[in-house]
This record gives structure tokens, sequence and C-alpha cells, in this order.
């Protein structure tokens, strides 16, 4: 048995789940053994703040890849599938609450389970992406694939640099303190993207530990800064994207928890992924965020989107 055949029992199969499909259902499907790029759902909800939906994430994103159809994209003239042989293991078997349970306790042991998924799949020489779900389950597959020492693309509206929120340690405003602060990540490898939310002392924790910001204005007023930038600093690197999908503007992504103004837009996204030298090297990434609500699948549909322009854009780290 391979070691992710021991992991697959803790997922539960896109057929048999609510969808019915896998993400991006080929036509030729692709087997496990051969694929080279394996999603995973986790549609951990627990400890938004503002908006629920994010566990609907998952779902909504291979609900719209399986209406839209198409995997060609339009303006790069090429399919997903002459790219990615890719696997959809399913969502991760999440543990039924009850009022009287400790969260911190079910995040960590929902958390070694994405850390032991993200260790296999990169064992087996594969690509793991996390389809979300609430940002904190980041933490948990960096911290798997940290010794590699990638540089981190962070695509978000906020820091996520918070030390605590609302008493809880690990949520999904806290993330990216602890990988620093537990040693996992570099601060000078978090490249933040898009930020203009958060708090004065996260603001300050990003300055004295040297994390790199482009803010949402600095970027509206000169992307091509920002865009010779990631040429460079990934040039012969491996790199890791973690995308909140509160990226981009609220116009765009109603349902998520925390939409917010000022955001980017699509055909600056696009540009941003484009920009990334041709040697660099994926070795993970994950789509975070993601909600729905009474039928309105924007996000879903954004993020499908988005995710197959980094798919056929990147080059990834074991092909
Ligand atoms: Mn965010």
């Amino acid at each position: 048995m391979s070691i992710l055949e021991e992991v697959q029992p803790l997922f539960v199969s896109p057929e048999l789940g609510d969808v019915g499909v896998p993400f991006a259902d080929f036509p030729m499907k692709v087997s496990l053994t051969d694929s080279n790029v394996i999603v995973y759902g986790v549609p951990l909800d627990l400890t938004t703040s503002f908006g629920k939906g994010t566990r609907e994430g998952p779902n909504s994103i291979r609900l719209t890849s399986a209406k839209q159809i198409e995997t060609y994209l339009f303006e790069e003239n090429t399919d997903l599938a002459d790219k990615v042989k890719l696997y959809d293991f399913g969502d991760l078997k999440m543990p039924q609450l009850d009022s009287n349970c400790n969260l911190s306790s079910i995040i960590s042991s929902i958390g070694s389970n994405i850390t032991m998924t993200a260790d296999h799949i990169k064992a087996s020489s594969k690509i793991p992406i996390l389809l979300g779900g609430e940002h904190t389950i980041s933490y948990y597959q960096l911290k798997a694939l940290a010794d590699t020492k990638p540089l981190i693309l962070h695509f978000d509206a906020h820091r996520d640099l918070k030390p605590e929120y609302g008493g809880m340690v690990m949520c999904h405003t806290t993330p990216f303190y602890h990988l620093i602060n537990d040693g996992h990540i570099r601060s000078h490898d978090l490249v933040q993207i898009g930020i203009r939310q958060c708090d004065r002392q996260e603001n300050q924790f990003a300055l004295n530990k040297g994390v790199v910001t482009f803010d949402a204005w600095t970027i509206h007023d000169n992307i091509d800064k920002l865009l010779l930038y990631i040429n460079e600093v990934t040039c012969n690197r491996v790199i890791y994207i973690s995308f909140d999908i509160d990226v981009y503007d609220l116009s765009y992504v109603p349902c998520t928890g925390c939409p917010e103004p000022y955001g980017l837009d699509p055909f600056q996204v696009t540009k941003i992924i484009k920009s990334i030298s041709s040697s660099a090297l994926l070795i993970g990434m994950d789509m975070v965020e993601v909600a729905a609500r009474s039928n309105d699948y924007r996000e879903g549909t954004l993020a499908v989107q988005t995710l197959y322009r980094m798919l056929v854009n990147l080059q990834k780290a074991y092909l």
C-alpha cells in the first residue's frame, strides 16, 4: 500500500460528496498513481469572525468547475489537462461538534491530519493543493512543506499576523504569526500581496520582522513595481502560494468571511501570477476562505479560474 492510500480513508471521496464529481473532472480520468497534483478539501469554518460559509468552499469550487465544463484557458490557448495530471482526494472528514467541544483541540486534531496528508503527498513527489475552509488550515500544510524553505506568496486583504484572537491561538487571523514564531517559515520569505486591513500590532510585527508587503494601494498605483519584484525574487526559488479569496475586491467576493473594499481585480491577479519566474518551482498551494450562499457561486467560479491559471503558468516542483 502506498503512503497516499494510507491517508485516503481520512477523506470522503468526491464521488460520494455533495457535488458528486471531482475538481476539474477531466474526460480522461487520472489515477492516484499517475497524478502529479493532488487537490484536497478541508471544509473548516469554526473560528471565522464575521460571515460564515467557508465550509462551502471546497464544494462550491468543485461545483463551479463541474458546471463550467471547459478546462481550456482562452487567453493561454492551453488546456489544464495539458499541464497537470490532477487527482481529487475529496474532503477531509470533519468531527461531529457539540456544545461542550473544545475548539482548540478539534482544530489541532484536524491540523495533524492536514500536516500528515501534505507530508505524504510531498513524499510521493506530488504537489498538494488545499481547498478551504478558513485560513487557519494553511498553517498545517505549510508546516509539512517547511523543510523546502519556500518563498511564500501570500495573497490576502489581511495580514493574519495576530498572536491570538478572541482567546484563540490557532484561528483564521493568526496562521502566519505562528508559522514565523514557531520557526516554520522565515519572516523575510513571506511576501504579503494585496494587504489593506490589519491592526497596529500586526503592522509593527511585519515591519520589525522584515515581512515583505505590497499593499493594495501600492498595487493599484504601480503594479509594475510588484511584477518586477516578484519576477526577480522568485527566480530559482521553491515557492508556495497561499491564496485568500478576499484579496479580491468585495464586489467579486461577497460571501467570504471578511470581504474588504479597495481590493484587487482578476486581471491584476493574473498579471501577478504571470510575473512569477519560469525558473520558480511550486511546492504547494492553498485556496482558502471561499464561501457560497444561496446559489451565489461567484467566489467558487473565481477561485476555480484563478487556480487554473496558477496551475498552467507555474512549473511544479516534482515534474
Ligand atoms: Mn483574509
